[in-house]
C-alpha cells in the first residue's frame, strides 16, 4: 500500500487514546470500531502528549504501540502529539468515521464536515488508573 499522497490510502475508521495497559474497555472500542467494516488507525498519545494532557502511562508509546500494532483489524498505528492534527488526519488516512468512548461526548463535533463521528457507550468500572492502582 503506497503512502505517497493522501487518496492512496484506502477509507478506515479513525481513533485517538493513550491505551494504557490495555484493558476489555479499550477492546470493547475497537470492537465497535471493527463492526464499521473499515480497517482502523490509531493516533496513539505520545508520552510528551500525554504529559501535556496531565496523564502519566505506565508503558512508553513504543510498548503501546507494539501491543495495538497487534490488534485484528488495526492496520496503522501513527503518533497523536497535539489536539489540532485531528483535521489533517482525517484526510491523510482518508478516515471516514472518528469514533471515541462516551467520555469524549460532542468534543470532536467540530469535525462532523469532513468525517462521521460516532460515540461509543465507555465501559464503566474498568480503567488504566485503576489497573495501576490494583497492580502497583
Ligand atoms: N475507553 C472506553 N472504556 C474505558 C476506558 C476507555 O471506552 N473503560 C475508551 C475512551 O473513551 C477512548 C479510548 O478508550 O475513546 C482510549 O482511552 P484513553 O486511553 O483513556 O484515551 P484518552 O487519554 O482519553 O485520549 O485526542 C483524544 C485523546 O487522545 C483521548
Amino acid at each position: 500500500m503506497s503512502t505517497s499522497s493522501p487518496e492512496a490510502f484506502t477509507p478506515c475508521t479513525l481513533t485517538y487514546g493513550t491505551f494504557d495497559v490495555l484493558h476489555f474497555g479499550h477492546i470493547r472500542l475497537l470492537k465497535n470500531a471493527s463492526a464499521l467494516g473499515l480497517p482502523i488507525r490509531i493516533g496513539l498519545s505520545t508520552d510528551n502528549f500525554n504529559s501535556i494532557k496531565n496523564k502519566t502511562a505506565t508503558l512508553n508509546y513504543e510498548e503501546r504501540a507494539e501491543i495495538l500494532m497487534n490488534i485484528k483489524n488495526v492496520d496503522i498505528v501513527f503518533p497523536e502529539k497535539n489536539w489540532e492534527q485531528k483535521q489533517d488526519d482525517i484526510k491523510k488516512y482518508n478516515a471516514k468515521f472518528l469514533i471515541m468512548g462516551s467520555d469524549w461526548e460532542g468534543k470532536f463535533n467540530h469535525l462532523s464536515d469532513y468525517v462521521e463521528i460516532r460515540y461509543f457507550e465507555r465501559t464503566p468500572y474498568i480503567s488504566s488508573s485503576e489497573i495501576r492502582l490494583i497492580t502497583g
